[in-house]
Order: C-alpha cells, then sequence, then structure tokens
C-alpha cells in the first residue's frame, strides 16, 4: 500500500514536532514547515534516517499569504497527494487585560492562528477535493470553548478556529474531506515562553504544581484522529490533563 503523506505546520517546536515524530513512527511521508527552517530541516533528516520514510521541510511563514500560495503551488507532483493537514502553527502573545494589550500582540496572534490558518487550509484543500478525500485537523484550544481573563485575543482567535473548523466540515463534506479539532488545555511546550515574550521563569510558573499535558500526549491524539476508519471522523477532542478542569480550574499542590 502506498504512503500516507501528512502536512504539519508549526513543525518546529512542541505539538507539532511531536505530532511529525508519531506520523513518522506510523508509517506517513511530512511535509513539515515553520519559519526556523534548521530546525525543522534537522528534524526531517532524523526522521528519514529513524523512520525510512520522505520528509520534505519547507520554510514557510504561515502569515505571509502569497508565500503559502506559491510555496503549496509549487510542491512537487509527488507531494501534491496531501491525505492530512495538521493545522498547528499557532501562538498567544501577551497575558494583559484588553486596555493594556499591545495591539501589534494582536495582530500577530489573529494573522498567525487564524488568517495563517485559513492561508494554508485554502490552497491545501483543493488539492485534497482533486484528489477526492483528505483529512484537516486543526489545533484548536481550551480557549476556543471559554473567554478568560487577560485572554481576550487569544480566545477570540481560538473561538474563530472553532468556527472555521465547523464551517469547513460543513462546505468540504461533499467532497469526502473530514474536517476536525483537538483542543487541548495546558500543555509544556514553547507556547508559554512566547506568550511572555521570552520570560522563561514566568513561563514554568504557568505549570506550578501541577502536571501539564506532553506535546506527545497532543500528538497522539491527532495521530489517532488521522488514523481512525474512512467512514469515522473523530471531529472534536477536549484534552485536558487531569489537573485541569476548565480554562482557569487547576488543581495545584502548592509548596
Ligand atoms: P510552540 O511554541 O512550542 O510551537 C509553536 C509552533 O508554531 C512552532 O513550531 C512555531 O514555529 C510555529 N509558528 C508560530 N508562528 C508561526 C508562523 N507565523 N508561521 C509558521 N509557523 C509558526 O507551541 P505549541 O506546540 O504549544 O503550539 C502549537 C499549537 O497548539 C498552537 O496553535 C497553540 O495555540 C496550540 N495550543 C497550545 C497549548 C499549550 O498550552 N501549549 C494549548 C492549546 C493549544 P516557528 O517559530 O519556527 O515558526
Ligand atoms: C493554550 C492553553 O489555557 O493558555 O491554548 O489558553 S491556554
Amino acid at each position: 500500500m502506498p504512503s500516507k503523506t501528512a502536512f504539519i505546520t508549526g513543525a518546529s517546536s512542541g505539538i507539532g514536532q511531536a505530532a511529525a515524530h508519531q506520523f513518522a513512527a506510523g508509517g506517513f511521508d511530512l511535509i513539515i514547515s515553520a519559519r526556523r527552517k534548521s530546525r525543522v530541516a534537522e528534524l526531517a533528516c532524523l526522521l528519514e534516517e529513524q523512520y525510512q520514510i520522505k520528509v520534505l521541510a519547507l520554510e514557510l511563514d504561515v502569515r505571509d499569504r502569497s508565500a503559502v500560495a506559491s510555496t503549496i503551488a509549487a510542491l512537487p507532483k509527488r507531494w501534491q497527494g496531501i491525505d492530512v493537514l495538521v493545522n498547528n502553527a499557532g501562538l498567544s502573545r501577551g497575558l494583559v487585560t484588553f486596555d493594556e494589550g499591545l495591539i501589534s500582540d494582536w495582530d500577530e496572534m489573529i494573522d498567525t492562528n487564524v488568517k495563517g490558518l485559513l492561508y494554508v487550509s485554502r490552497a491545501i484543500t483543493p488539492l485534497m477535493i482533486k484528489n477526492g478525500a483528505g483529512h484537516v485537523i486543526n489545533v484548536g484550544s481550551i480557549a476556543g470553548h471559554e473567554v478568560y481573563l487577560n485572554g481576550a485575543v487569544y480566545c477570540a482567535s481560538k473561538h474563530a478556529v472553532d468556527a472555521i473548523t465547523k464551517g469547513m466540515r460543513i462546505d468540504l463534506c461533499q467532497h469526502g474531506i473530514k474536517v476536525s479539532t483537538v483542543d487541548p488545555g495546558l500543555v509544556n511546550t514553547e507556547f508559554s515562553k512566547v506568550r511572555f515574550h521570552g520570560d522563561q521563569q514566568r513561563a514554568d510558573s504557568t505549570y506550578n504544581g501541577m502536571t501539564p499535558l506532553a506535546a506527545e500526549d497532543v500528538a497522539s491524539t491527532i495521530l489517532w484522529m488521522a488514523q481512525a476508519p474512512a467512514h469515522v471522523n473523530i471531529a472534536e477532542v477536549l484534552l485536558l490533563p487531569t489537573d485541569q478542569a476548565a480554562a482557569t480550574v487547576v488543581k495545584r499542590n502548592d509548596k
């Protein structure tokens, strides 16, 4: 049986990188992308060697509309049969009240989490339609289910991902394309360091006294969704650490 191909955005770190490992172990050929080319290039070499699969590493800023369109249009024919798209690239910037929010942070979140996901999906779903099948798995968040203090714009961006997921599912159903979302709670990745503009101490304090999800926990869920039988769409998974009951309800063993 020919191998399947998965395209994973934001594969240079965290959930995307872990997903690349797990899809590779599952026998998928991979297109992996991120802005940090050296990281995805290194990962590609490692995965090809470890799992005897083919990996194409792309430098791609999902906010760059024309780069997204031209990069995907220029994919060699061999890479145009994309079975699974994991829209994972995303970030949070800042955790402050609305009146103190930096508009540059808001732009970055909306441009990446919402517009970037749209650009990539718009370029790849016509290829899936041409192939007569496909599966788009969006990485949403508990922040797409709830709004919490100081998180208005990040939460808005993930609420938008939720709406886009539902809309894509409705529009693409007629073409046999599955559209799903995995919505994690707290996951210990580079996410909090990015949110706090590089403040590692503040980032680490996010997980004080609790056990967060690991990137691998989310990655194995994404792979499970991708490997469901053709007639089954695992449409939505809310994935929380046992220590987390809601966005801001976290059991902590404070010293
Ligand atoms: P990381 O910061 O570890 O990884 C984020 C990835 O996104 C990196 O590979 C980064 O690559 C990529 N990325 C960011 N901006 C862009 C861009 N403009 N173009 C292309 N790639 C980009 O965080 P996570 O792994 O945690 O985050 C992955 C997804 O999971 C995000 O969508 C996030 O919102 C979501 N999520 C995270 C949770 C958490 O608690 N960690 C919980 C719920 C959801 P590079 O910088 O090299 O471009
Ligand atoms: C990331 C998890 O709780 O910081 O989406 O919104 S949270």
